[in-house]
């Protein structure tokens, strides 16, 4: 094998089902070996911000890596964005570069994409990924390759390779994968009766499950916990989508002031909060109503648990779930309020749409279809989604760049083969939306609902007296056919609920479906929102303390 192959067969060896790319002369050679390679599917999108957003949600959707490839400069630092974002989200992506050759970057030439220096690049995605490599020592391939993937999954955040193109033919060993290190038994066993000790002295334990459940494919395993817990169950933000369809006590998603009040209450006022697998974020709490006694908590995050001062360094969150399963035999049986209930029931009217009346929709549609898989993009429809049904859902919770919506559905379809439901504002539809032209060669047909409210709506509730905000209409339902989908613009909720109907209907087409909402109108999530984080943002609330 060359280096090429062996990295690809090391990939899918760990879990990747394809890789995202746009080529250019420095990565030709790589992208030649994967399409005649076949070792990986290729999937080419159109601009590569695209690119990594589609490699980001294949990771998150498979648990697996996630792959994204591209050519140097100009092409690799179009993703500096995307990859920001599954880092701070706690993503395996692998982004292999294409580079300049060995020896021309010893030409002492200055080499066409190149920024200020040769490793100019390599330094600024040091930022923004936990581990680097680049593969200029065909002998030293195999470990180095090893290294970046098992870091990516140890760490469940991003990587980055660069591969000079003359390097791509050289003969290479195959990838020996890194035996991940067990954890030290009797420090898993301590950790664990120390925190059951505190669940049980505790008045009113409750269990906060975060995006690393999903990363470490726990959520079966902590659903299981639960129940045998007999704790109450809720989300973070970000973990929107946790534990959908399994046995958990699940009851819904922690919003602060934004959320559903009887959670709020039951967390904040919790004296245990057992949080797995949760970052603590602005978005997950900087909107809490009352500040919440982190002193009291109990957290299992990057590898660690921190109960209050007391600090266990290496324990993965995968350990902490194995060994209290073990130790559980007779449930705490704390007591807290009922399941929520979500919208449904659309009334099928001539009014005007409003973002609570699409979550309503889909809860309609999934009650006859079953769970669908939705993509979820920055905007008022992040927060109309809080209203929809638990199901698998795909969102930037925290980092909340735009633009990741759509590329994310066709990362969804192209790695698990199902058909999502994608929610996305008009800001963000102009950003990445283009990409939907790349499905009638795939043969994805994602259904695509805009929210076209002609503004940068959450920005207005910001800021309302900045004219800025006011967007044009695109009309983007009419661009559709052009890019080989079908497109409705919806002006009513009875028109809305026919559209979605017609557009499940259809296969082998994207399906745009553009719903008119007048400004102003926003979901009630997102007024909550917004005000509890220009409190927290002016100091309204003492920030958390760090932990
Ligand atoms: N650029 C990128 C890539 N991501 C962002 N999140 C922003 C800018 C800032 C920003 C928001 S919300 C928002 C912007 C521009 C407006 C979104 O407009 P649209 O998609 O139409 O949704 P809606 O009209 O529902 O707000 C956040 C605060 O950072
Ligand atoms: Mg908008």
């Amino acid at each position: 094998m060359n280096i090429a192959e062996s990295l690809l067969v090391a990939l899918k060896e760990q879990g990747a089902r394809g890789i995202f790319g746009v080529p250019g002369d420095f990565a030709l050679p790589f992208f030649k070996v994967v399409e005649e390679s076949g070792i990986l599917p290729l999937y080419t999108l159109s601009h590569e911000p695209a690119v990594g957003f589609a490699a980001d949600a294949a990771a998150r959707a498979t648990c697996g890596l996630g792959v994204a490839a591209a050519t140097y400069g100009a092409g690799a630092l179009n993703m500096v964005n995307p990859i920001a974002a599954a880092y701070a989200e706690k993503s395996p992506v692998v982004l292999t570069s294409g580079a300049p050759g060995v020896r021309e970057a010893r030409s002492r030439l200055l080499l066409h994409h190149q920024a200020k220096a040769l490793d100019s690049q390599f330094r600024v995605f040091s930022e923004v990924t936990c581990d680097q490599v680049r593969l200029d020592d065909a002998a030293r391939a195999p470990h180095d390759i090893a290294r970046v993937l098992h870091s990516a999954r140890t760490h469940s955040r991003p990587v980055y390779i660069e591969l000079p193109r003359d390097m791509v033919w050289e003969p290479c060993a195959p990838v020996v994968p890194v035996i991940a290190e067990e954890p030290d038994p009797a420090a898993v066993a301590a950790c664990v009766e120390e925190i059951l000790g505190r669940l049980r002295k505790a008045t009113s334990p409750v269990l906060m499950v975060g995006v690393e459940v999903r990363r470490y494919s726990l959520e079966s395993r902590v659903a299981r916990l639960a129940a045998l817990l007999g704790l109450p169950v809720v989300t973070s933000f970000m973990g929107r989508g946790l534990l959908a369809n399994t046995s958990a006590p699940l009851l819904g998603t922690y919003m602060g002031i934004a959320g559903a009040p009887e959670i709020t209450a039951l967390v904040e006022g919790s004296d245990a909060l057992l949080l797995l697998g949760v970052l603590i974020s602005d978005t997950n709490f900087g909107v809490s109503v009352r500040q919440i006694d982190y002193r009291r908590s109990i957290h299992a995050l990057d590898g660690r648990v921190t109960l209050g001062h007391h600090i266990y360094p290496n324990i993965s969150l995968e350990a902490l779930v194995e060994g209290l399963l073990q130790r559980v035999k007779d449930g705490i049986e704390a007591p807290g309020p009922g399941r929520p209930v979500y919208p449904r029931g659309l009334v099928s009217d001539g009014c005007p749409v409003g973002p609570s009346d699409i979550a309503c929709a889909i809860n309609d549609l999934m009650a006859i279809a079953g769970p669908i898989p939705i993509a979820v993009d920055a905007g008022d429809c992040l927060f109309a989604a809080l209203e929809i049904e638990p199901t698998s859902l795909l969102a930037p919770g925290y980092y909340a760049t735009m633009g990741f919506g759509v590329p994310a559905a066709l990362g969804i379809q192209a790695t698990t083969g199902q058909r999502p439901i994608v929610l996305v504002g008009d800001g963000a539809f102009q950003m990445t939306g283009w990409e939907l032209g790349n499905c009638q060669r795939y043969g994805w047909d994602p259904i695509v609902i805009v929210f076209n409210n002609r503004s940068w709506e959450m920005l207005r509730l910001f800021q309302p007296e900045s004219k800025f905000n006011d967007l044009s209409d695109w009309r983007f339902a009419e661009i559709a056919s052009a890019l080989g989908g079908d497109g409705t613009r919806v002006l009513t909720r009875e028109a809305l609920k026919s559209a979605l109907h017609a557009a499940m209907s259809r296969r082998g087409r994207f399906q745009l479906i553009e719903v008119m909402i007048p400004r102003g109108v926003v979901s009630k999530t997102l007024q909550r929102f917004v005000a509890g984080l220009t409190r927290f943002a002016s100091g309204g609330e003492a920030p958390p303390p760090v932990l």
